[in-house]
């Protein structure tokens, strides 16, 4: 058949621009087509969130260009590859972080403009996928977007939790959880590639046999299977070519689950079996800091961990790479003991799986993983009774029990006759009910063990750790964490952004120690007043938000005083609020003194099973009520509880603040990260010698910051030398007279019951030094109200915060764990044209 020639009036449309084209006419184009063709709408008819999913696929379809060329490259290459494993993923919005990685970022906004419509409402549409709890999944985020940009191939790997975190509410003062229904507009940013699911064994038993060559062999026999389907999101780099793969992992009943069930007529039966296997990555646990030791989190772990690495596999073998260079080929981080049981599931798939005999599995394997810790506190530190864990899992039990064979038999040899040790760093723990320490199973399994801030490393060395820091004092390093500057101050603060490039170009995105540049104008009154002036506008933006939402009036002119975090008692937000309550007492004892007017906000939430975050919850917004109607206060103290804090609110809330609380109990905070953004953001932190503010004390320099408080050390003398927190209630009578005023019930409606719990915790145990650290706190508070009346040394002390936090950005971080845990190589990327039809 002949074709018809194309008229010649007909020009020739080039069908792929309309998905790469970064022009502002494309563009406009391409959205149109999109709420058309994906949303079916028109313009008269479409809602904004048809506008959000409209520009989401847009923006996804130029990502995808350099998606595939990324993945054909990394193939073609057999390139390295990094595998962050991680239980959370706290990425918050795709679509703002993907334009300024794109760099589209005003093209879009004029397009959206020319458009008739509002960029920043439609950011307000994207749900954020909030698939972590705090720090540690919102590290694994900037992480990703870090090994983007400095162009790594790696791959996140996770669980697509069908719930993330709850969204908070606050009802008459207390935290009310609402589940949270990410999904329900369905997620225009990840791809679902169900021909690459993966199949996973729960329980059942191992049977021994020998296979055909006479060797010793286990064959699992489970109870259960269930399916792990991947969805795949693109990551891309600041711009670079280069974009990875987060890939979470959702569960399914397998096809055959219902078969003996269904067979014996048991129709229901057979349905909750298959319900049941979907529960395994229905909810994100909601604890910070803190494990529950419930069977379903194990069944997670080892959900995503096995359909990981047996992903892993699946790409070895399609870049006809041997199994015996797993560990060339992939290099697996650890992120926290939650996804340790790949130690475990590794050997299993090398021996059982591949007929790869123990030392030679036990050398990949140890190759192949490196740990890193996240916390001191002893309630985080996961253990699993062998009871529960060899039911799930038996045939990891016996290779853990092997693996601690081995493993005694190594310490007998390094340290003769020394029982005790033994028992110490055994993989099980044996003193009371029999447990796994799964920290214990990552250090022996590693080969890297890394804490996240210097005196955290430090600290892991001297006691949680101590006994293998001695046994393995080469595989310690120091990592110290970062976050993306792109989110977290491209993004979050333009206005800012735009001053800083103004003065010494954009290359500070990418090369955030450049910021020291400027530092050249902290004697130039024109810099500083527009760094001024800048702050102001974004307090007033923040105080316009707050009116809208809570219609409560904030000024912006008022010292804004912010500790935004996770509400846990080593994070003492009830700290905050007996300074609060002491400025409060200071001025209904004089209600003419004179004081500087603050603005004091608090954002976080509580795990819903912690009753003491909740109350200190209920706490802060009892004082927010009596505090903000009295007529005495002359609104000089403003204080708000903002609910449901979340990555998108973090990035409205860290550039609008003046001081930045960060006042963990010394040697309890592991790093912090908002203490990082706060201060690239020209925040001053009051602080304790704790985490990562050590290091950036370090930074900006002694003068620049406010230190208060007992140091890691001290605390632990304090506490071996038995600490009473009433020596400190009885002789000063600030604090005294703020317990007292608690306790009356005067912020409780004269309920004195109320608050007692938290009262009679301070008063008789105080785990978290409240008292100690009191007197220094509010010194060293009294100081930044004197400091912040003036203005141009403020302005001069934030200035020098920005400039001196190019530390802290997780490209530096990265580029530790590459250098000495990693070593990858970045692969860099030429993108090519996708021609209809092929390349
Ligand atoms: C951190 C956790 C954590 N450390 C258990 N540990 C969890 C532990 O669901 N669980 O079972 C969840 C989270 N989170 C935080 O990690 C530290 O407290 C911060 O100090 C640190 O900055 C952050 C990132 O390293």
């Amino acid at each position: 058949m002949q074709t018809a020639p194309i008229p010649p009036e007909c020009p020739t449309v080039r069908v792929e621009d309309d998905r790469t084209g970064l022009d502002i006419e494309t563009l406009k184009r391409a959205f149109l087509d999109n709420l058309f063709y994906i949303q079916g709408k028109f313009p008269e008819i479409a809602t904004q969130n048809d506008y959000y999913m409209a520009l989401a696929y847009t923006v996804r379809d130029r990502l995808f260009r350099r998606w595939l060329n990324t993945a054909e490259t990394y193939s073609k290459q057999g390139a390295r590859t990094v595998c962050y494993l991680s239980a959370e993923f706290l990425m918050g919005p795709h679509l703002g972080n993907n334009l300024i990685n794109l760099g589209i970022f005003d093209t879009v906004k004029q397009a959206m403009t020319e458009l008739g419509l509002d960029l920043d409402e439609l950011f307000e549409k994207e749900e954020e996928p909030g698939l972590g709890n705090g720090g540690l999944g919102r590290l694994a985020a900037c992480y990703l977007d870090s090994l983007a940009s400095l162009e790594t191939p790696s791959i996140g790997y996770g669980i697509r939790y069908e719930f993330g975190i709850f969204d908070q509410d606050i009802k008459d003062g207390w935290q009310v959880e609402v589940t949270d229904k990410w999904l329900r507009f369905g997620n225009p940013w990840e791809v679902a590639r169900p021909e690459w699911e993966v199949e996973v064994k729960f329980g059942g038993h191992t049977q021994a046999f020998t296979d055909e060559h006479g060797n010793y062999r286990v064959l699992w026999v489970p109870d259960k299977v269930v399916r792990g389907v991947p969805y795949d999101t693109p990551i891309s780099g600041y711009k670079v070519n280069s974009c990875n793969t987060l890939r979470l992992w959702a569960a399914e009943a397998t096809d055959s689950f219902d078969f003996d069930a269904f067979n014996a007529g048991d129709y229901s039966g057979a349905v909750f079996k298959k319900m049941e296997s979907e529960t395994i990555s229905k909810v994100l646990y909601p604890n910070d800091n803190m494990t529950q030791g419930k069977i379903l989190r194990l069944e997670q772990q080892f959900f995503f961990v096995s359909c990981s690495l047996q992903d892993m596999f699946r790409i070895l073998k399609r870049q006809n790479i041997a199994i015996e260079r797993f560990h060339e080929k992939f290099t697996i981080q650890l992120n926290d003991t939650h996804p340790t049981i790949a130690v475990a599931e590794l050997m299993r798939l090398l021996m059982d799986e591949y007929g790869m005999e123990w030392d030679k599995a036990w050398s990949i394997v140890t190759s192949t993983f490196a740990y890193t810790n996240h916390t001191l506190l002893p309630e985080a530190l996961e253990r699993w009774p062998i009871s529960l864990f060899g039911s799930m899992l038996p045939r990891h039990l016996e290779i853990i029990y092997e693996i601690n064979r081995h493993f005694l038999d190594d310490i007998r040899i390094k340290f003769p006759d020394d029982l005790d040790r033994l028992s110490r760093m055994s993989l099980i723990d044996e003193s009371g009910e029999r447990y796994v320490r799964m920290a214990h199973l990552a250090c022996v399994g590693s080969h890297a063990i890394n804490g996240v801030a210097a005196l955290h490393t430090k600290l892991l060395k001297q006691d949680v750790l101590h006994d293998f820091a001695e046994m393995y004092p080469e595989k310690f390093v120091n990592v110290t964490n970062g976050v993306t500057p792109r989110r977290f101050v491209a993004l979050s603060n333009p206005r800012l952004t735009r001053l800083i490039t103004s003065k010494i170009g954009g290359n500070w995105i990418k090369h955030l120690d450049d910021l020291r540049q400027l530092e050249k104008y902290v004697d130039d009154t024109g810099f500083c007043s527009e760094f001024r002036t800048i702050k102001h506008e974004i307090k007033q933006d923040l105080s316009n938000y707050i009116k809208g939402l809570y219609d409560i009036n904030v000024d912006p002119n008022s010292l804004f005083d912010i500790q935004s975090k996770r509400i846990h008692e080593y994070k003492r937000q009830h700290l905050n609020a007996l300074h609060i309550v002491t400025l409060y007492n200071r001025i209904k004892a004089n209600p003419d003194i004179d004081i500087t007017p603050r603005t004091f906000l608090f954002g976080g939430k509580a795990a819903p099973g912690y009753y003491m975050a909740k109350l200190i919850i209920k706490l802060i917004n009892s004082i927010a009520d009596v505090v903000n109607r009295d007529p005495d206060v002359r609104d000089r103290l403003k204080v708000l509880f903002m609910k449901d804090y979340s990555v998108k609110f973090a990035q409205r809330v860290y550039p609008a603040a003046d001081l930045s609380e960060q006042i963990s109990t010394a040697g309890k905070e592991a790093s912090g990260t908002g203490n990082m953004k706060f201060a690239m953001n020209g925040a001053l932190t009051i602080g304790t010698l704790d985490g990562a503010n050590v290091e950036i004390l370090e930074e900006v320099g002694a003068e620049n910051f406010f230190l208060f408080g007992l140091t890691a050390e001290e605390v632990s003398q304090k506490k071996a030398a038995g600490y009473n927190p009433q020596d400190f209630y009885s002789t000063d009578p600030e604090l005294k007279l703020v317990i007292d005023r608690i306790s009356s019930g005067f912020f409780s409606h004269g309920d004195t019951e109320l608050f007692k719990p938290l009262i009679d915790d301070l008063m008789y145990h105080d785990q978290y030094l409240l008292f100690a650290d009191y007197r220094s706190y509010i010194d060293c508070q009294d100081r930044v109200g004197l400091t912040y009346r003036d203005q141009d040394l403020w302005t001069r002390m934030t200035l020098l915060n920005t400039a001196r936090t190019g530390k802290f950005s997780s490209d530096r971080s990265i580029q530790d764990y590459i250098d000495n845990i990693w070593h990858t190589k970045p692969v860099s990327i030429d993108l090519k044209e996708y021609v209809q039809g092929g390349s």
